[in-house]
C-alpha cells in the first residue's frame, strides 16, 4: 500500500484527499495516513491542507532498488537491481552475482563502499549519501581485447547523462574519469573474467561524487561533486537510470561495430586531453607529448616529436603536465 500512496502521490503532482486514497484502495482514512507518517519519516516531505488533501513536495535522495526502477527507461540495463546499504565493493558483489549466473544488466549498487577500489588497488572514497558506488554486469559477445572499450562506452555515457540533467561543464580524461574544474567527478574501474578467446564476464564499477561538500584530506586536491560544480542537488536515483539509459544505447553501438567507430566523434568532442600536452606515465619511462584524440580501438594517439604512438589503456596513464588533469 506504502508503494501505491507513494506513486499516487507522485503522479498527480499535486493534491490528492484523503478520502480518495482511502476509497481507491479500500483501506481506512487511519490508515492512509499512517502509510503518510511512514513516508514522513523516510524523508519524503508532503503538504498536507483541510479539504484538500496531501501533496508530495520533495522526495528523499534514495538509492534503492524501487527509487531506481520506477526512474527507469531501459530494455535491459538495470532491470535487475541489488541494493545495499554497505559493502565491501560493489565490483567484488557484481562478480560473485556474476559467479552464480546473475544475468548480463544486473545492477549492484550501495549507499557505502567499506572497501572500494581504483585501478590498481588504489582506494576510492565511498562515504554515505553523497555518492553513487555502481557496478554493472555484462556479458557481452566481444573479444576480451574488446573489453576495456567498454570503460570509455560508459566514460561517454555518464558524462553525457550529467550534462543532460545539469548542464554542469565536465568532460573526458582518458580513459575512466569523469572531470571538471581540473578536478575528479567520477572514475570508472572495469574489470573482466575471460578465458583466451571468449569473455565470461565483465563488470564495470561507477564511482561519482554527488552532493558532496567536502572531502577527505588525501583527496582534496582532485576531488569535487557535481553539486560542486553547478550548484544543483539531484537526485542521485535519477542519474543512475540516465546513464544506464545513455550507456545502453551507445553499448549498442558499441556492439555493432565492436569498437568506438560510431562513437568517436562525440567521444573525441568530450575529450579533455585533446590537443594538450600530457605526461605519458609509461612504465618504461614517462614523457611527455601532445594528445590527439582516439582511435577506434580506444587507443589514445599522442604526438612527440613530429612522430605518433598509440597509447593503450591499461598499460599507461596519462597526466596533465601542471596536474592531475
Ligand atoms: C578510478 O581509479 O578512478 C576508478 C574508481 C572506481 C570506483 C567505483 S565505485 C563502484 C565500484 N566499486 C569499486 O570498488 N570501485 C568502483 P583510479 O584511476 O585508480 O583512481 C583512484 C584515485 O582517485 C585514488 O588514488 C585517489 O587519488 C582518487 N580518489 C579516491 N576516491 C575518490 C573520489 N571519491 N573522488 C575523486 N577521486 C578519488
Amino acid at each position: 500500500m506504502k508503494d501505491k500512496i507513494r506513486t499516487i502521490l507522485k503522479e498527480r503532482n499535486g493534491f490528492v484527499s484523503g478520502q480518495e486514497l482511502s476509497e481507491g484502495l479500500g483501506v481506512s482514512r487511519t490508515a492512509v495516513w499512517k502509510v503518510i507518517r511512514q513516508l514522513e519519516e523516510e524523508g519524503y516531505v508532503f503538504e498536507a491542507v483541510r479539504n484538500k488533501g496531501y501533496r508530495l513536495v520533495t522526495e528523499p535522495d534514495l538509492l534503492t532498488k524501487a527509487a531506481i526502477s520506477e526512474r527507469l527507461s531501459t530494455e535491459w540495463a538495470g532491470q535487475e537491481v541489488c541494493s545495499f546499504d554497505e559493502i565491501d565493493s560493489t565490483n567484488n558483489e557484481a562478480k560473485r552475482q556474476a559467479e552464480i549466473g546473475a544475468p548480463h544488466g544486473l545492477l549492484v549498487i550501495s549507499e557505502v563502499q567499506t572497501a572500494g577500489r581504483g585501478r590498481m588497488g588504489r582506494p576510492w572514497s565511498s562515504p554515505a549519501g553523497s555518492g553513487i558506488w555502481m557496478s554493472l554486469l555484462l556479458r557481452p559477445s566481444l573479444a576480451p581485447i574488446q573489453a576495456s572499450g567498454l570503460t570509455l562506452v560508459m566514460a561517454l555515457a555518464i558524462r553525457e547523462a550529467i550534462v543532460t540533467l545539469t548542464g554542469a561543464e565536465c568532460r573526458i580524461k582518458w580513459p575512466n574519469d569523469i572531470v571538471a574544474d581540473g578536478k575528479k567527478v567520477c572514475g570508472i574501474l572495469t574489470e573482466m573474467s575471460a578465458e583466451p578467446d571468449r569473455i565470461n564476464h565483465v563488470v564495470i564499477g561507477v564511482g561519482i561524487n554527488v552532493t558532496d561538500d567536502s572531502f577527505p584530506e588525501e583527496i582534496r586536491d582532485r576531488a569535487i561533486s557535481i553539486w560542486q560544480v553547478c550548484g544543483q542537488k539531484i537526485q542521485r536515483a535519477e542519474l543512475v537510470a540516465e546513464i544506464l539509459k545513455t550507456f545502453e544505447r551507445f553499448y549498442e553501438q558499441y556492439l555493432q561495430s565492436g569498437d568506438m567507430s560510431t562513437l568517436l566523434d562525440a567521444y573525441n568532442a568530450a575529450l579533455i586531453n585533446c590537443g594538450q600536452t600530457v605526461r605519458v606515465l609509461d612504465p618504461k619511462g614517462e614523457y611527455e607529448a601532445v594528445a590527439r584524440g582516439i582511435i577506434p580501438s580506444g587507443a589514445l594517439i599522442v604526438e612527440k616529436d613530429g612522430q605518433t604512438r598509440e597509447i593503450i589503456s591499461g598499460e599507461v596513464s596519462v597526466r596533465g603536465v601542471y596536474g592531475y588533469v
